[in-house]
C-alpha cells in the first residue's frame, strides 16, 4: 500500500489530500488522479462550491483501500494520487475557463491519466470538455443532474453553470449525451422540445427511479471515450444538502452509489463531481457522499486494469 496510514501510525501527520493519497509526483506512472477546481463565480443561486474540492478531500478521510462490492483496490490499481487544485481566478469566468482548459490539457498530454475532478460549480465542465476534445476528439457524456443545464443564457449571459451543456453541444465537443435524474421545474414547456432538438437522451428522475436498468443499459452501450459529469443535486437534499440549487425528490445516497457501481465504460476519460457547497452542508453529509462517488468511479475504472 502506498498510502500513508495515519490512522495506524501516530508518527505521521494526516495531510489534506484526497483519501490520504500521496500528492502526484512528476514522472510517476499514474492512471487516475484527483484534481480540484475551486471556482463558483458562475452559480445562479447559492454560492460556496469553490470550497467543494477541499470539502471533498476532508470528507474522504475515512475511505479505505478495498472496495468489497466491486472486489477491487482502486487506489493501488490506478496508482492514484492528488494533483492539487487548478489556479482559478475568482471573479473572472472567461479567464478561469482558459486556465482550466490549459491545466487539464497539460495533465492529459503529460500523463494520459483519468482526472477525477472535484468542483466547483458546473461551469467548470465546459473547459474540461474542451481539453478532452483536444486530446480525444468528440467524447460521450453521461450527465447526472436534477437540471437540464442546456439553457441558452442567464441574464443574457452565455457562460453560467446552467448553460455549459448547450455551449458544449454548440462547440461540437460531444458525441452521444445521456442525461438522467432530471426533475427541476423549468421556465417553459419549450425546454422539453429543446431536449429533442438537441438530440440528448434524457431520463427524468421518475424514469431513473422506476427503471434504472434502462439508463444503465444506455450508458454501458456507449462506444468510445466517455466523460461522466455528476452534479451532486441529482441526489435528494435530504442526503446531499450542501449544494447551490437543491431540488427535492431525488436519489438516495444508496441509489446513486449503486448507479455508479453498475456502470461499465469501454474508455472512461474523465469524471467530475460538481456543485458541492460545504457552507450549506450538515455534518459533512454531502462531502462524504461526494468523496464516496469519486471512490466508486475510481473503482469502476480500476476494473479495466
Ligand atoms: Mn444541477
Amino acid at each position: 500500500m502506498r498510502q500513508i496510514d495515519a490512522l495506524k501510525s501516530p508518527r505521521f501527520t494526516q495531510v489534506s489530500t484526497f483519501a490520504r493519497l500521496p500528492l502526484c509526483v512528476e514522472g510517476e506512472e499514474v492512471k487516475a488522479a484527483f484534481l480540484g477546481i475551486p471556482f463558483d463565480d458562475a452559480v445562479t443561486y447559492r454560492p460556496g462550491a469553490r470550497f467543494g474540492s477541499m470539502g471533498i478531500r476532508k470528507g474522504s478521510r475515512l475511505l479505505r483501500p478495498y472496495n468489497q462490492f466491486l472486489d477491487t483496490y482502486p487506489f493501488d490499481k490506478l496508482n492514484a494520487c492528488d494533483l492539487g487544485d487548478v489556479n482559478v481566478i475568482p471573479g473572472y469566468i472567461m479567464d478561469t475557463m482558459k486556465v482550466i482548459e490549459e491545466s487539464v490539457y497539460e495533465v492529459l498530454t503529460k500523463r494520459r491519466l483519468v482526472p477525477f475532478i472535484a468542483g466547483g460549480d458546473h461551469s467548470i465542465t465546459l473547459p474540461v470538455l474542451r481539453a478532452m476534445y483536444e486530446v480525444y476528439g468528440k467524447v460521450n457524456l453521461v450527465h447526472l443532474d436534477s437540471h437540464y443545464d442546456f439553457w441558452d443564457t442567464y441574464w443574457g449571459k452565455k457562460y453560467t453553470h446552467g448553460s455549459w451543456l448547450r455551449r458544449a453541444l454548440e462547440e461540437g465537443l460531444l458525441k452521444d449525451v445521456i442525461q438522467a435524474g432530471i426533475r427541476a421545474s423549468t421556465f417553459s414547456k419549450e425546454d422539453l422540445e429543446d431536449k429533442r432538438k438537441l438530440g440528448i437522451k434524457s431520463f427524468t428522475i421518475r424514469e431513473l427511479k422506476l427503471r434504472p436498468e434502462e439508463v444503465i443499459k444506455e450508458v454501458n452501450s456507449l462506444d468510445g471515450p466517455t466523460y461522466v459529469s455528476l452534479d451532486i443535486d441529482v441526489v435528494d437534499p435530504a442526503f446531499a444538502p450542501g449544494t447551490g440549487t437543491p431540488e427535492v425528490g431525488g436519489l438516495t445516497s444508496f441509489e446513486i452509489i449503486e448507479l455508479i457501481r453498475a456502470m461499465r465504460f469501454k474508455k472512461l476519460v474523465g469524471f467530475d463531481v460538481v456543485e458541492v457547497s460545504p457552507p450549506y452542508d450538515l455534518s459533512e453529509l454531502t462531502t462524504m457522499l461526494a468523496s464516496n462517488l469519486i471512490y466508486e468511479g475510481m473503482s469502476v475504472l480500476s476494473l479495466n486494469y
